[in-house]
């Protein structure tokens, strides 16, 4: 069965490909999962409609059959354990590559949001400027680790996976800040996640729904 997923109508990324529907279509570009896009409107997100399949009103869902999910980790996750390419094989090393998507999500990501959040909802207040240093500081102290751990390789634990891919679309979000070109190798990292035919059809694909084709 060909699942829907949804997203942004109108993204504010303006195509960059920074909003979560990307790392579910960039999934099921890995795994050669053909699916449906079901494009939602800020004030659709609200209605019990769409909050019946996401409690918070947010992209991106997930509908197959009888299954609706929300997450995009939890809907990544879904998607890997489904089909074959995202995960391994061997038990260990499986667990290893979860614990990879829950620390893109849960470690390495919050203050990645926090200098969104400081940026752009809070760049008014006169404290700001002040703060903005510990912000980009707490992200620095993440990516040092991360950049330690990755060292010289190719991926996070062997073979791509849907860790990497949750933390390859996590760093993303660096954007413009400066902050992932202070390490070279992720960087490096990040460019080989983008340099995946996955990525780039997924990028693609969320990208016509911006420019219109
Ligand atoms: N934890 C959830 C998940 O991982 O799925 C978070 C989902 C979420 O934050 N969804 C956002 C959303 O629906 C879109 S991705 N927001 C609308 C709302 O809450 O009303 C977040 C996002 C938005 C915009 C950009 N951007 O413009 O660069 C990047 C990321």
């Amino acid at each position: 069965m060909t699942p829907t997923i949804t997203a942004f109508e109108s993204s504010p990324d303006r195509g960059r490909g920074l909003a979560r529907d990307m790392r579910v279509r960039w999934a099921l570009e890995e795994v050669g999962q053909p699916y449906n896009v079901r494009l939602v409107s800020f004030a659709a997100m609200k209605e019990p409609a769409h909050r019946a399949l996401h409690p918070f009103g947010q992209i991106p869902t997930y509908e197959e059959g009888d299954l609706a999910l929300f997450e995009s980790g939890a809907i990544v996750f879904h998607i890997a354990e489904r089909c074959r390419g995202l995960l391994p094989e061997d038990a260990n090393a499986r667990a290893r590559a979860i614990s990879w998507m829950f620390a893109a999500v849960g470690t390495v990501e919050p203050p990645i949001i926090g200098l969104e959040i400081a940026k752009l909802g809070e760049g008014d207040k006169p404290w700001s400027e002040q703060r903005l240093p510990l912000v980009k500081d707490r992200i620095r102290d993440r990516l040092a680790e991360l950049s330690s751990r990755l060292g010289g390789a190719d991926w996070l634990d062997g073979a791509f996976s849907a860790g990497d891919l949750m933390m390859v679309h996590v760093l993303l979000r660096l954007g413009r800040s400066g902050l992932l070109e202070e390490y070279t190798n992720l960087s490096a990292y990040v460019a080989r996640g983008q340099a995946r035919l996955a990525y780039k059809r997924a990028f693609a694909a969320q990208l016509a729904v911006f420019t219109g084709n």
